[in-house]
């Protein structure tokens, strides 16, 4: 889009999101003038982003963090990675803001406005743990199109608002259905109104547990702008593209829902490992659901370097789509002996798991501290990339960093 139809369609409002601040004399700007603030926009302004935080894309925007960023427990927004696949809404207006209910499976079609969602059905909180699809995506080979995520695809925030299943349930839900499908506000890169960015959903199962809302709060306040505002549907442990932001409508299916990202290699996978780069028919292809057992070491930031004799404390946090980390190790000569180290129950299901260790090492010299996690199931991560896929998705390769003892 051009700068200047921009800044006609925003309101003075959208502005001062985008700005970060009110444009005080903005009333005075003439029609179609274009505030310098806009001509060139700084992501790390206009997002609250930390300014250690990488930008892979403008347009549309994608983000990531970097592994040290995510230390905290529960990932502050400034911390948190973008993933856009069309342009961010503007001039929402949350007092007029609905959600309607419909779709081939529902009894009756139904919508609310957000103060209805709000007061009619109970709220909760958890912490779940969101990784993009396409999270690890750099490191295949052949390289796969789409955005080079290292690590920081990922954050566990607290999400409030109320249950999917309550709110499906007080419109009704036929016997026969099968998947839910959502549908958002964003807007096609196109610009073409017909055209949805991105439309995906879950099966039934999936949409009916305790811990899939639909959010309006994130971290206790209201979602930020570029994270969803003002309702945003959250499905723990699944590719975060489940977890669709802007969400003005979601269908009840009789089938799988056929929305825009659910088709083709879209945030699907070879159902039989394949060798790298061969080509695989659409009717192959399975839809990722639970993610697969993954870690990440947090602190200290790769490149450390310690005094010889000190231990080192790292500390970083492990998940495994639906299910529960069940054991956490490292190794500091790149996998022949690995050590067991203290892993924290999650907050709550679906939330990444906390662990921290004291490593010793034997003498000077350059080393690799490497984190490997094992799930309920006994999956353990692979040390290097698993099987490759068109996409670049689910990898969840052991992270390491680099420590040097002097
Ligand atoms: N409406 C809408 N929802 C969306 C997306 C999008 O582009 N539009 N991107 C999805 C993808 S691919 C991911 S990984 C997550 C990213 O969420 P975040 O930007 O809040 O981190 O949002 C998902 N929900
Ligand atoms: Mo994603």
């Amino acid at each position: 889009m051009k700068r200047r139809d921009f800044v006609k369609k925003a309101t003075l409002s959208s502005l001062a999101i985008i700005i970060g601040t009110e444009i005080v004399f903005g009333s005075n700007m003439l029609e179609g003038y274009d505030p310098l603030a806009v001509q060139d926009p700084d992501p790390f302004k206009m997002f609250n982003k930390n300014k250690e935080m990488i930008v892979l894309n403008d347009k549309p925007w994608n983000i990531e963090a970097q592994a040290h960023l995510l230390d905290d427990k529960i990932t502050p927004n400034s911390k948190m990675f973008i993933r856009n696949n069309g342009l961010v809404p503007e001039d929402i207006d949350a007092k007029s803001w609905t959600l309607t209910i419909d779709g081939e499976s529902v009894i009756k079609q139904k919508t609310y406005t957000l103060a209805e969602l709000k007061s009619k059905f109970e709220q909760h909180s958890y912490q779940l743990t969101l990784e993009c699809g396409g999270n690890g995506r750099s490191e295949f080979n052949p390289p796969a199109k789409g955005n080079q995520w290292t690590v920081g695809a990922i954050h566990c925030a607290t999400w409030t608002g109320v249950r999917l299943r309550d709110v499906l349930e007080d419109a009704g839900i036929k016997n026969d259905a099968v998947y839910i499908g959502y549908h958002s506000t964003d807007v096609h890169l196109s610009r073409n109104p017909e055209k949805e960015p991105i439309s995906r959903g879950a099966p039934m199962i999936k949409s009916l547990q305790d811990e899939t809302l639909l959010a309006f709060k994130m971290n206790g306040k209201d979602i930020p702008l570029v994270h969803g505002y003002p309702l945003r549907l959250v499905a723990g442990g699944w590719p975060a593209s489940v977890s669709g932001k802007w969400i003005n409508r979601i269908s009840i299916r009789n089938k799988i829902h056929d929305g825009t990202k659910m088709i083709g290699t879209a945030y699907r996978v070879p159902c039989e490992p394949v060798a790298p780069g061969e080509k695989v028919k659409d009717e192959d292809m399975c839809i990722i659901e639970s993610m697969p057992v993954k870690s990440l070491i947090t602190y200290p930031k790769s490149g450390a370097t310690i005094k010889e004799g000190a231990p080192l404390k790292i500390r970083g946090h492990a998940w495994a789509g639906e299910l529960e980390v069940s054991k956490i190790e490292y190794s500091i000569d790149f996998g022949a002996t690995w050590e067991e180290c203290p892993i924290e129950k999650p907050s709550n299901r679906l939330a990444w798991q906390h662990f921290s260790a004291t490593v010793d090492f034997p003498k000077k010299g350059y080393y690799e501290v490497w984190a490997r996690a094992t799930d309920k199931q006994g999956i353990v991560q692979p040390m290097l990339l698993p099987g490759w896929n068109p996409k670049g998705y689910l990898n969840n390769a052991c992270h390491r960093i680099a420590v040097k003892v002097k």
